[in-house]
């Protein structure tokens, strides 16, 4: 049992580690956002049922953000806790309970709570000495984010100098862009050529991690701010007191938060907030609701992850209507042809949408979905648009029936429906929709690392018709491409040299360049691991694919059926014939910190933190963000923090990069 959750975990990261790649590293992604969506939903269940298959590099992590490399870290010595997420009038009146449940008997059962906009822009810190402004960062994963002081200095709503000398102050609050003034960076950026913001959102935190402030500054930022995370000089009380205190000492606070003394209350103000926030001149993905006695906040505590005394309110999807102007359908990597919606334009949380996804063709036609139909759209934050229904009542008569074309829009060749599965798919293997992808994903960094195979050359290729497979590039001549566009002499002589020295890249990433659906780099990794040479992994049955540890059924099927494939056949002999090495050779594996965890802290002489984390796991140790007792060591740096306290409280050995060096020879 325990066996099976901890393959499903692996085959989960696999999957996503698959789509994550193929979504913003391929920009052509396999499946919808809400397919996407549960995978990672199935996963963080499991890891949170089952913690002991936690591991710091499972795709699950990233869903916090990661300091970037252009800033200097900060170390949060209050963490920025997150929120616990709410999405119904069910999960508020369960918060509601529990709390009364955590909080004492008797007078200790009134609660005071405070409800507040939940404002979607990105968290930051500001410090204040003697009332002025010494430091701003970014969240980062809570416990270390990013100095962007100079970019926090060119908000005008942020006060350089407080009202009040005070000793020491940390405020917490969210940056945010209003939406004109996001219409109209856009509309700049269109007219300039540039790539526009999706929302708000981004371009807030596009905004805020310039490394050139004087770009912050054009860009309109406001802040609100919500918490006091230190304060030195000063007692407060509660989470009023401290809004009403940051407001007199010049700062902008969360606007209309407002006290209630019961749930029932608080669940009408957050639908209040829910039906206006279109007129909003901001965008909120939600509400807050926080105790407002900070003596009550105290006995609740927190979790690992967040205070038990705050929940975030998040509402369901936007939705909208608009016009469904025509189908039309497109030819992913893999073959599949899905049908895309085009729309009269309409503005829908937070960006203008004029496309949206129709999934496939089992989904249109269960919701009679026609072409000229008034249909509903939805759109959640990041998540890519969603027809959800038709709008019956609003048809005329003229709407068409949309049916998928039995050719491939890219080549002509008939499509195919395999059993029981929704997709239609293109089976030309050499399908110039596929090929053009093809051809990147093969030479692509952690397939073959072709240099200067980048998609004008993919194009050329496979428009000239030189190239119908991978495998075609190792038989490619001087005289061939040295007469494509924009591809002289030393080009060529260089792409030439590239494809050469990419016949030893070794068979983990030839078995990931072949773009076998399901197999993303890790799984190619643990297929050349077990099996070493080519012909064995085309040989293997399901039985064998399915007892190697990241492989479960739907990959294995995957392989099975890639390798049965008669192109495939082809594309291996060439690909032996060439030369290219199709053989693995194993590492013995260096498991000196086999059982050893560490936690990083500081900012280290030489190592980024993720090169750290990186020599620690090859090692086979683990990696770990917060200090307990069961930490090995802890890795320190300077400008050490909070880590470091507690690692000397509970008596954990505390290495420098020296000693880490000399562990490690
Ligand atoms: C807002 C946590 C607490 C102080 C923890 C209760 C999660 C983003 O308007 N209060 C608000 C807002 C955000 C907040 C708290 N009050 N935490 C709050 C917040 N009015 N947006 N957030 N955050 C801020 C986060 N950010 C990035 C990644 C993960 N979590």
């Amino acid at each position: 049992m325990v066996e099976k959750v901890e393959k499903r975990i692996k085959e989960l990261r696999n999957l996503i580690d698959f789509h994550n790649e193929n979504y913003y590293e391929k920009d052509a992604p396999l499946i919808s956002d809400f397919e996407y969506d549960k995978l990672m939903q199935e996963l963080i269940r499991l890891e949170e049922e089952y913690p002991q298959f936690k591991t710091m590099d499972s795709p699950s992590q990233r869903v916090g953000g990661r300091p970037l490399d252009g800033f200097p870290t900060v170390v949060h010595t209050v963490p920025m806790e997150s929120l616990n997420d709410g999405f119904s009038k069910e999960d508020l009146l369960n918060f509601d309970a529990t709390v009364r449940r955590l909080l004492p008997a008797g007078e200790g059962q009134a609660v005071e709570y405070v409800v507040e906009l939940k404002i979607d822009g990105l968290s930051v810190a500001l410090e204040y000495e003697n009332g002025v402004f010494v430091r701003g960062s970014t969240r980062g994963d809570g416990t270390v984010g990013e100095d962007v002081t100079q970019n926090l200095r060119t908000i005008k709503t942020i006060p350089l100098r407080l009202k009040e000398d005070i000793p020491y102050l940390e405020v917490r609050g969210e940056v945010f862009m209003p939406i004109s003034t996001f219409i109209a960076l856009n509309e700049e950026r269109e007219a300039l050529e540039q790539p526009v913001f999706a929302n708000p959102r981004n371009a807030a935190a596009g905004s805020v991690r310039q490394l050139d402030s004087r770009i912050t500054a054009k860009r309109g930022l406001d802040i609100f701010v919500f918490n006091i995370q230190q304060i030195s000089g000063r007692e407060i009380h509660s989470h009023k007191e401290s809004l009403d205190y940051l407001k007199s000492i010049g700062f902008k606070v969360s606007p209309t938060y407002k006290i209630f003394d019961n749930i029932y209350d608080v669940i009408g103000e957050i639908e209040r907030i829910g039906e206006s926030r279109g007129q909003l001149p901001f965008e909120i993905d939600g509400a807050v609701v926080k105790i407002n006695s900070f003596t009550q906040r105290e006995v609740l505590g927190s979790t690992a992850k967040a205070p038990r005394w705050a929940l975030a309110y998040k509402y369901p999807a936007e939705q909208k209507k608009t016009k469904l102007l025509d189908i039309i359908v497109q030819v992913g990597r893999t073959g599949v042809l899905t049908p895309n919606a085009v729309l009269e334009p309409v503005r829908i949380a937070g960006s203008t949408v004029g496309r949206a996804t129709l999934h496939n063709i089992d989904n249109i036609v269960s919701k009679d979905i026609r072409i000229g139909d008034n249909v509903i759209i939805q759109k959640a934050g990041d998540i890519i648009p969603e027809v959800v229904e038709s709008v019956k009542e609003d048809r005329t008569g003229r709407e068409k029936i949309f049916q998928m074309p039995r050719n491939c829009p890219a080549c002509s060749s008939q499509v195919i429906r395999e059993e029981g599965e929704a997709a239609v798919r293109c089976i030309n293997p050499s399908c110039p929709a596929q090929l053009i992808r093809n051809i990147i994903h093969f030479a692509s960094r952690d397939a073959m690392n072709i240099d200067g195979l980048g998609s004008a050359i993919a194009q050329q290729l496979a428009s000239s018709s030189l190239v119908k497979t991978g495998a075609d590039l190792y038989y490619l001549t001087y005289d061939q491409i040295v007469g494509l566009e924009r591809m002289g002499d030393k080009s060529a002589k260089n792409l030439l040299a590239a494809i050469e020295s990419s016949k030893t890249a070794g068979l983990d990433r030839v078995i990931y360049a072949l773009g076998i659906r399901h197999v993303g780099s890790k799984t190619a990794k643990s297929l050349a691991e077990h099996f070493v040479d080519m012909d064995k992994l085309s040989e293997a049955t399901f039985e064998e694919l399915s007892q190697i540890p990241d492989v479960g059924g739907i990959i294995a099927r995957s392989i099975c059926d890639f390798f049965k494939n008669p192109s495939t056949v082809d594309i291996i002999s060439k690909l032996k014939f060439a030369g290219v090495d199709l053989t693995y050779e194993k590492t013995v594996k260096d498991e000196r910190f086999a059982g050893l965890t560490f936690v990083l802290t500081g900012t280290l002489p030489t190592y980024k933190r993720d090169e750290a984390a990186a020599i620690i796991e090859s090692f086979g140790g683990k990696v770990s963000g917060s200090v307990s007792k069961k930490t090995s060591y802890v890795l320190a740096g300077e400008d050490a923090g909070s880590k470091l306290e507690k690692a000397k409280t509970l008596g954990i050995e505390i290495i420098n990069e020296e000693a880490f060096n000399s562990m490690i020879r």
